[in-house]
Formats: structure tokens, sequence, C-alpha cells
């Protein structure tokens, strides 16, 4: 599974995973939550800095413009558990440290952890929880044009082994499918859990110029409502243009192009192509009947659904 210095995945109490995201866990399950904290909870690939970035904004956007042009999105939002020290790469990121040393109110921090990860202060002091979910299919595929150019992540391998392990959870963070129902199942028993779907915040373009940008503004309204913000249509129309995907691309704040020797943009960038159903390129006929079966045993679940088209 590894090539040159790639690292490996392990089994980390039942869930693979790789050295980079455990190293720092006793600290990290120690961390002090706080009531007024946010924490953005996703299997990687789903959406992640999208919503962090709409998070920021909400909160910091109109009163600290400084912040938007000159903090990239991984320092605002600390990623909890990621703990990597390669100066050679340009990479010193020790997330529980930062997340420790932010003095924004609220926190926004940011986790891929499945739920039995969490450490336990999050839920002993109620913090929203905001978890972003994407169809397993897209996921996938960005997962695995993630893993070509991300140099900290395993090596990819042909993307039909890269296929097969994403069915069993051979991923960083181990299964999709043990991931998006186990959050679910969370929002069972815990009210200040926001779960939302990557297929929701894309724009589906009307000829109808009134309802462009519907339905990212619609998640933003949703959103400020959870957190308790209230939010002009004025303000919601300017968050809704800011986030959309060519915007974040060009943005040296939300691309991650600040970061470093960590992602090889020649291979692929970070922000790729942020579509629903680019998977069609990647399946073939017969992937895509063995993934439906695989799938429908492994969802039993009727009450979580996913759209791989919009
Ligand atoms: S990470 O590394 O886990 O934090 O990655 P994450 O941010 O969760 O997911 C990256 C994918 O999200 C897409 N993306 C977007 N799509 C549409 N619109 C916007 N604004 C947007 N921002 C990020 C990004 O392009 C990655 O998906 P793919 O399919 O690879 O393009």
């Amino acid at each position: 599974m590894s090539s040159g210095d790639r690292p490996e995945l392990y089994d980390f109490h039942g869930v693979q995973m790789m050295p980079a995201f455990t190293a720092t866990w006793e600290r990290v399950q120690k961390f002090q939550a706080r009531p007024d904290d946010v924490l953005i909870a996703t299997y990687p690939k789903s959406g992640t800095t999208w919503v962090s970035y709409i998070l920021d904004l909400l909160h910091f956007g109109q009163n600290d413009p400084e912040r938007q042009t000159s903090l990239p999105i991984y320092q605002r939002v600390p990623f909890l558990e990621m703990a990597v020290s390669k100066p050679e790469k340009g990479t010193n990121y020790f997330g529980v440290d930062m997340a420790n040393e932010l003095t924004t109110k609220p926190r926004i921090i940011k986790t891929h952890y499945p739920v039995q990860f969490v450490p336990k202060s999050f839920w002993e002091q109620n913090t929203k929880i905001v978890y972003v979910a994407r169809n397993a299919k897209d996921n996938m595929v960005s997962f695995y044009h993630f893993d070509r150019m991300a140099t900290m992540e395993p090596a990819p391998g042909e993307w039909s082994d890269y296929f097969q392990r994403f069915l069993v959870g051979k991923m960083n963070y181990g299964s999709w499918y043990d991931h998006v129902n186990g959050w679910w199942q969370k929002k069972r028993n815990y009210s200040n859990l926001h779960y939302m779907f990557f297929e929701d915040l894309v724009e589906v373009k009307s000829l109808l110029a009134f309802v462009f940008w519907q339905n990212t503004g619609l998640e933003i309204d949703k959103l400020s409502r959870f957190l308790g913000l209230s939010v002009t249509p004025e303000i919601r129309q300017q968050i809704t243009g800011q986030v959309q995907f060519d915007q974040m691309k060009n943005n040296a704040m939300t691309n991650y192009s600040t970061l470093g020797e960590a992602m090889d943009f020649k291979v692929s960038p970070f922000m790729r192509k942020g579509k629903v159903g680019d998977w069609k390129n990647h399946f073939t006929v017969a992937q895509n009947e063995e993934f439906d079966e695989d799938y429908e045993q492994k969802m039993k679940d009727a009450t979580l659904q996913f759209r791989t088209v919009v």
C-alpha cells in the first residue's frame, strides 16, 4: 500500500488510521472543549473546507476583513488530531496546540474522527457540531485524487484496487459506511448536531437568474439557525457568492496553495472539480453494479439517504 516515503495504515482501536492522526491521541482526548466552540466533523473529502469557510464567514466575515486575506483556512479552523512535523516539506502542524491557542469566539475546530473517537469534553460541554456527509461514490473519487497528490497520505495505487479498499474500509479514517452511519445514529441522542450533505450545498444553475445560489443559500440559512445567528439576506447572498467553487479555487486562503510541498497540485489540485456525479467518469459499469449491491447490504438505515446526481 505504501510507496517511497508514503505512510502505512494501521489498525487503531478498530479503525484504519495513519500515524499523523494518532500521534497526539492522548492530548487530543484530553482537549477541553467549550460550550461556545463549533466542531466541524466529516469523513475526509466530504466538503470540510467548504463548510469550514462558510462557518468562518458567518462568524467573522463581517468584522475581521484582515482575517479573510491573511489567514489560510487550515489555520483559522485547526485540524484537531493532525500532527505533522516535516520542516523539509514546509509542514509543521499540531492541530491540538493550534486549537488550544485560538483566541476567537467561537473557536471553530475541524476533525475527521469517527464519532466514537471524539474527545468526551465536546459531549460534556454540549458543543455545537456540524457534520457534513457526501455520497460515497463521489467521496471515493475525491479521496482517490487527494491520495494521489497529498504526499503525506498512503499511496492510492491503481483505481481498481482503491475501489476495493474503499468498500472494505481500508482508508485513512476507516470505513465511509461506518463513519456516516455512526454520526447519523448520534443525532438521535445528541441534539446539538447539525447533519448536512455536500450535495445540498451545490448550486443547481437555473436559466432563471432569481433562483441562482438558491441551494447554498438555503443551507446557509439552516446553518445560521442552528448556530443561533441572524443573517440578513444581503450577507447570506454575499457569503453564497464567496463560497462558490471558482471563488474558493482562486482564493489562496481556501485553496491550500499556501501549504507547501505536502500537496502536489501538478498531480491534482485540492479544489479539483467540486461536482456531484464525477464518479460516472471513474466507475466502470461492473464497478457500479458491485458498488450498488454492496451498498444495499451496508446501508440498512433507510432514513439516511444520499444523492449521487443533482
Ligand atoms: S479534506 O482534505 O478532507 O479537508 O477535503 P474536503 O474539504 O472535505 O473535500 C474536498 C472536496 O470538496 C470540494 N469542494 C467544493 N466543491 C464545491 N464547491 C465548493 N465551494 C467546494 N470547496 C471544496 C473539493 O473540490 C473536493 O472535491 P473534489 O470532488 O475532489 O473536487
